[in-house]
């Protein structure tokens, strides 16, 4: 009896650390991030793989493929972004794919070794209606596939994330992609708070948290580890971690920026892997641009997860026979599917359309180059 009233105590004064904020978890501050990111490159790499091997099999490195759903045509002005309407970067204007679509490709993915799918949207929030009803389905349909459905559609509701989590939704990415400071410099649509409390919906529906960022941009490292800073605070921590390299398309305002060195890929994912140990790194945009040697550093240093396929959602990746051969060499594994998290039962929603309606903010301040190359796109499309 006593034991059962200790468990029950347990489990109440977790509930209450969880509810009230005051988990165990490590507050970071900005300092001794980037005293990290700083520290000797080997000191670092080999504290960082320490750290990998208490906590994942280092062996394994999952495997996800990326699919546009919704292509091209979208109305923010993320600096990066080549599906930004108004840069012209030649990325042609796609529908909403059909549920037949997403099916035909997750089948694929599943067979070249994939267990996860994330399906992207060019959209800057979700809106209720028959093409939300339509990737609630797609979905379904996947998770029925026992892979692990993730989506990446813009800023949601709680309610619009609970409908999601109720289809089966194992993951939501949202990226928060650099420091609040930077953001600022590269996009002017939309809030660094709007993306936060995006997260936090997604958080309260059970549905697992995916947010990252970009590196390569012209930020310093300082917001660098800013954005590791806010990442690495949340609580709890995110259960993944993409970090992209800036992948410059000609006609963003970012088109000359030149990729950065894969010594700075190898710090950022060494620091995240620091910081927030039992994330799951994934080594997302730009390895096109890195070599073999680079990559496995990065494996050593924490990254367990890549995206496969030839594209990611409209530019270049790798071949998924050399990724393989690059498995074979390294004696690597693809993770499989629910390795960390239960697979997500598809349930009825009682979340038909989102009665909640959030204001997401508009700052619209000048940012130059996001307003010279929205001229040029305009005076390219006429
Ligand atoms: N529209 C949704 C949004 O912004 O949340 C989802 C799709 S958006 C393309 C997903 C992420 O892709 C962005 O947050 C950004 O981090 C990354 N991304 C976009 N363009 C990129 C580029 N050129 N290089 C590297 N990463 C990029
Ligand atoms: C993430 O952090 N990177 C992926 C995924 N999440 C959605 C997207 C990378 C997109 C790169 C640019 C493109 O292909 O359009
Ligand atoms: Fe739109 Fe997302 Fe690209 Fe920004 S990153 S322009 S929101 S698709």
């Amino acid at each position: 009896m006593e034991i059962v009233q200790n468990k029950i105590n347990a489990y109440l004064a977790s509930k209450f650390k969880v509810y009230f904020n005051m988990t165990d978890q490590k507050v970071w501050t900005l300092e001794e991030v980037t005293k990290l990111y700083h520290s000797p490159l080997l000191d670092l790499v080999y504290r960082a793989a320490t750290v990998h091997r208490q906590n994942h099999n280092p062996n394994e490195v999952q495997i996800s493929t990326l699919l546009s759903i919704k292509t091209g045509g979208c109305p923010e002005d993320c600096g990066y972004c080549p599906q930004a309407a108004r840069y012209h970067t030649g990325v042609e204007n796609e529908d909403l794919m059909s549920i037949k679509q997403v099916e035909i490709a997750a089948k694929r993915a599943k067979l070249l070794g994939s267990s996860r799918l994330c399906m992207g949207a060019a959209w800057r929030n979700v809106k209720d209606g028959k093409e939300f009803d339509q990737v609630v389905d797609m979905v379904k349909a996947v998770n029925q596939l026992d892979m692990e459905v993730c989506c990446t559609l813009g800023m949601l509701t709680e309610q619009q994330a609970q409908r999601l989590a109720d289809a089966g939704l194992y993951a939501y990415n949202h990226n928060i992609d650099t420091s609040e400071e930077y953001y600022k410099e590269v996009i002017s649509t939309r809030g660094y708070e709007d993306r936060l409390k995006t997260i936090d919906n997604v958080r309260k529906t059970g549905v697992t948290v995916c947010s990252g960022g970009i590196i390569g941009m012209g930020e310093s490292i300082e917001d660098r580890c800013g954005m590791l800073l806010t990442l690495a605070n949340l609580s709890p921590q995110p259960e993944s971690v993409p970090i992209n390299a800036l992948v410059s398309v000609e006609g963003t305002p970012m088109e000359d920026i030149e990729p950065i060195p894969i010594w700075d890929m190898i710090r950022m994912v060494a620091t995240t892997r620091i910081v927030m140990p039992h994330t799951t790194i994934r080594l997302s945009a730009g390895r096109t641009s890195m070599s073999r040697e680079g990559q496995a550093f990065c494996f050593m240093a924490g990254a367990a997860s890549i995206f496969a396929g030839d594209k990611l959602l409209t530019t270049p990746n790798p071949d998924i026979y050399e990724d393989l051969e690059m498995f074979d060499l390294l004696g690597l594994k693809p993770t499989d599917p629910f390795a960390k998290h239960p697979q997500p039962e598809t349930k009825e929603s009682e979340y038909e359309s989102s009665k909640e309606k959030i204001k997401w903010s508009r700052p619209q301040h000048k940012i130059e180059k996001n307003i010279v190359y929205s001229k040029k796109g305009k005076e390219t499309k006429i």
